[in-house]
């Protein structure tokens, strides 16, 4: 019988050990809770890093067979692979180029050692399981050498392969020394899915500058095999947050927080602590709204989230001493005894209170330098049951491409991003409703089991073309 694998990094469960036993706990995100309606149904399985170093061999059966019962299959890695393939080449090297932060990007030749050696490992766990007419779907930055690896053993399987983070321009990835291998990696896949057009341009234009194959309606012929490109914009589980924004835990928690707040105006931000996220030339932004039109003073406040994010790479620790900095200087500055200007959390929360934060928020901010997609601007979407709330959204987000009804900006512009504030804070209600109304629609139709569907259809497409010229 024919089965999907899918291949990510790390599992939709994380693994914690607290001094008595190990506890096993749902992930947050997008691809968790999109793929979570596939991989459990029929014999699908999913393959990837438990986020746990197990300590001997009893506890590694104890971790396979737990997970087994949900139908996942734990690849094992050592600190050192974490710090060499993960911290090391996967977000000291790729996440930085892909997010054009050149100029934080290492080129280390051991990291990249551990970044082969450790997509051989997973291929190999692959291999273990895969039978021939089983579907391969692989995720992300991480696994770029996978597709190969995989095409290498079994010249005939179904592989598809999804990147969630922006594919930059061909003059960034030229920077890479291993520019080659990863592209070559990368087209050992049937399928490649990017979010936007543009992320799949950029794509084929490298590949035609660096390898010399050319494309046409996105079939790139390798010389033995046609690689299909597209580009495939990820949704949400739309339904999920609109059941979570009107929970009655959600709606309770927003009743508590408006009290508290004495019922100021509320704009939100909520990012993985990442410099792709655009956090300190946000709080920039806030800060100038503040100057400019000091009406706002003690009627507004921002609430940001920052979720604790690879703390163990040196950048993020210092962004996030920046941010810290900056929340004091700005709240030192304007705050009064009944109004703080910036309320700020370093720690994530359960989906209620999400869900409470997006009905609460009259206006979201998400400005990132750089994002693959964003799936936080599509929650604050469905979360609006009133439809009222703005939406502010960087032109740098792919998100960008479908939620042409928000307020877009370029998160450099500072002072464009204080007035889209300002206008958001008086925007009529019926253009709120006009806008949102639109984007809700976009967003329900176009939602993660959507995606989903159109990836596997068009996958199997693929394969079935790729045989008929074969017989031809
Ligand atoms: C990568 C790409 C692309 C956040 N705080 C809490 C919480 N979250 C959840 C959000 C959302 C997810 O985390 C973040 O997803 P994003 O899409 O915004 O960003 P990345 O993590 O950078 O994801 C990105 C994505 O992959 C999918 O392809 O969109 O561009 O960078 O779902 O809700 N969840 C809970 N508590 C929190 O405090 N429960």
């Amino acid at each position: 019988m024919s089965r999907i694998l899918i291949v990510s990094n790390r599992l939709p469960t994380k693994i914690l050990r607290t001094e008595e036993s190990l506890t096993f706990q749902p992930s947050e995100g997008g691809l968790a809770t999109g793929l979570g309606s596939i991989y459990q149904q029929d014999d699908n399985v999913w393959v990837g890093w438990p986020g746990l170093y197990v300590e001997d061999a009893a506890e590694e059966a104890y971790v396979c067979e737990q997970l087994a019962q949900n139908s996942m299959v734990p690849v094992f890695l050592t600190e050192t692979e974490i710090r060499d393939f993960y911290e090391g080449f996967s977000n000291s090297t790729l996440w930085p180029t892909f997010h054009y932060f050149t100029q934080y990007a290492t080129y280390e030749q051991s990291h990249w050692e551990a970044y082969v050696a450790v997509n051989e490992k997973f291929c190999r766990a692959v291999l273990e399981l895969a039978g021939p007419d089983d579907t391969i779907w692989i995720h992300d930055y991480q696994l770029l050498l996978l597709p190969a690896l995989l095409r290498q053993a079994r010249p005939d399987c179904t592989i598809g392969f999804f990147l969630h983070i922006p594919f930059p321009s061909y003059e960034l990835i030229r920077v890479l020394p291993w520019r080659r291998e990863l592209l070559q990696g990368m087209l050992g896949a049937d399928l490649i899915g990017f979010h936007t057009f543009g992320y799949m341009r950029h794509f084929l234009s490298a590949v035609s500058q660096l390898l010399g194959m050319s494309s046409q309606n996105g079939q790139i012929e390798t010389g033995t095999r046609t690689v299909l490109v597209d580009a495939f914009p990820m949704g949400i589980d739309y339904e999920r947050f609109v059941a979570a924004a009107a929970s009655e835990a959600a709606i309770r928690h927003e009743a508590n927080y408006r009290e508290a707040l004495r019922d100021v105006r509320v704009i939100l931000s909520i990012d993985r602590l990442d410099y792709s996220k655009g956090i300190a030339q946000r709080l920039r932004a806030f800060e100038l709204l503040l100057q400019r039109y000091p009406e706002w003073r003690e009627q507004a406040s921002l609430l940001m989230i920052v979720v604790p994010s690879r703390d163990q790479v040196a950048q993020y620790a210092s962004l996030k001493e920046e941010i810290d900095e900056l929340v004091g200087r700005i709240n030192s500055r304007y705050r009064t005894i009944s109004w703080t200007p910036i309320h700020y959390f370093y720690r994530s929360f359960p989906l209620e209170e999400l869900a409470s934060f997006y009905r609460l928020a009259e206006v979201a901010l998400v400005t990132p330098m750089r994002d693959g997609m964003n799936l936080v601007a599509k929650e604050f979407v469905a979360s609006k049951a009133d439809q009222r709330g703005v939406l502010i959204l960087s032109e740098r987000a792919g998100a960008a491409r479908e939620l042409s009804d928000a307020l877009i900006i370029n998160p450099t512009d500072t002072g464009q991003l204080a007035e889209a504030m300002h206008d958001a804070l008086v925007m009529p209600e019926e253009e709120q409703i006009q806008r949102m109304s639109a984007m809700q629609a976009l967003v329900r139709q176009y939602n993660v089991f959507a995606w989903t569907q159109l990836f596997m259809d068009r996958l199997a497409y693929t394969k079935i073309k790729q045989h008929t010229l074969a017989t031809e």
